[in-house]
């Protein structure tokens, strides 16, 4: 679930990002099972959170990848196919 004003209290929400961007991926630990975030184009995963409010962040580059959807989901066995996946868009800079 999202936190922060454009994606506060939304399931698996779209993240939007540019080329060039440096990414913080926070991801918060909202219901004290295990969980991850696994972002396959990027090769980025997070460390797992198993605490209630327990966090882990990962910091990366969005470089020159092409605009377009990337998906992310949790690699906890299940998890995904009960839903837990999102979409990380990178979006061309506007002009
Ligand atoms: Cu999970």
């Amino acid at each position: 679930m999202g936190i922060g004003v454009e994606i506060d209290g939304v399931i698996n929400p779209d993240l939007i990002v540019h080329p060039g961007d440096a990414v913080r991926l926070i991801l918060l630990n909202g219901d004290g099972m295990l969980h991850d975030l696994f972002l396959p184009d990027f090769n980025m995963k997070t460390s797992g959170v198993s605490k209630i409010n327990e966090r882990t962040k990962i910091i990366f580059e969005v470089g020159d990848m092409q605009p377009g959807a990337h998906v992310y989901y949790c690699t906890v066995p299940g998890h995904r196919q009960a839903g837990q996946e999102g979409k990380l868009i990178v979006e061309q800079m506007s002009e």
